[in-house]
């Protein structure tokens, strides 16, 4: 999954592809680079990110998803307004990655009325504070029984069980600990699908000490870990070289892929 984020503020590619064009650009280029699915975002996550209102991530969204329908990609929306979710699948979008797994109101019965696959994602806390005191008795369990609560929810809603995917939520209210536990035991997620995203996060910071612009190395081996460990589907900014990559431990894990 290729990451374009449509923000001036994202934390590694924001202000780099507002205008529609540089955004067709950039998807053409992860496509021919080997992109599966492209994710397309108009807020910021990032820690400490101050939220947008509906209309600015509609009017940073939208355009660029109608500009991509002719490509012949699966397109994601990264999105947690029910309002933005319901644009995007008139629009026609093929996944929906809510880091709320769902729990803006009306988001599952939207959800439930289209086709379209959802990605549940666990975070603890807001953007806006949730790095400031992450606390977890046991993050592996917690996280798990929450996701398992959030598919819980999706199935009663009546969203069929093929379109679920879970995601642990790397850096979304966890420490690096928290984070490492998570990418170790991924496999505990793997009843359904796993989206992993840790391109370029501040953990790959933490450990190697480079700056978000020198984690190319750092966020491709953590990409190998995750598939290694159970993950379905890696969200990244750097397609090309996470490709390589996989095409490397398919080879000798021939026939896994
Ligand atoms: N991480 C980010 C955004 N959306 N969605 C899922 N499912 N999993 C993730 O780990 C995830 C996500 C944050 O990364 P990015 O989009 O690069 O930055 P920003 O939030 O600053 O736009």
């Amino acid at each position: 999954m290729g990451v374009l984020n449509v923000t001036p503020d994202s934390f590694s590619d924001g202000g780099q592809f507002l205008s529609t064009v540089d955004a067709l650009q950039r998807a053409r280029q992860m496509i021919a680079d080997g992109a599966d699915i492209l994710d397309i975002g108009g807020e910021s996550t990032r820690p400490g990110a101050a939220a947008v209102s509906v209309q600015e991530e509609m009017d940073r969204v939208l355009p660029v998803l109608q500009a991509l329908q002719p490509l012949q990609v699966p397109l994601s929306v990264d999105t947690r307004r029910t309002e933005v979710m319901s644009a995007s699948l008139a629009v026609g979008v093929d996944l929906i990655n809510d880091i709320s797994a769902l729990e803006a109101p009306g988001a599952p019965a939207l959800l439930a009325q289209n086709r379209a696959a959802v990605c549940l994602m666990h975070k603890q806390g807001e953007p806006c504070s949730m790095q400031q005191r992450p606390l977890y008795s046991d993050v592996v369990d917690e996280v798990a029984g929450y996701l398992a609560g959030r598919v819980e929810a999706a199935l009663a809603a009546g969203i069929g069980v093929d379109r679920i995917v879970v995601d642990p939520g790397f850096g979304f209210g966890k420490t690096l600990e928290h984070n490492l536990a998570l990418l170790r035991s991924l496999q505990r997620f793997a009843p359904w699908p796993v989206l992993a995203g840790l391109s370029r996060k501040s953990m790959l910071g933490q450990i190697t000490g480079q700056p978000v612009e020198s984690r190319l190395a750092a966020s491709v081996a953590a990409a190998m870990l995750a598939v290694q460990h159970g993950a379905a589907i890696v969200r990244v900014h750097d397609v090309a070289a996470t490709r390589d990559a996989l095409k490397v431990l398919a080879a000798v894990d021939a026939g896994k892929f």
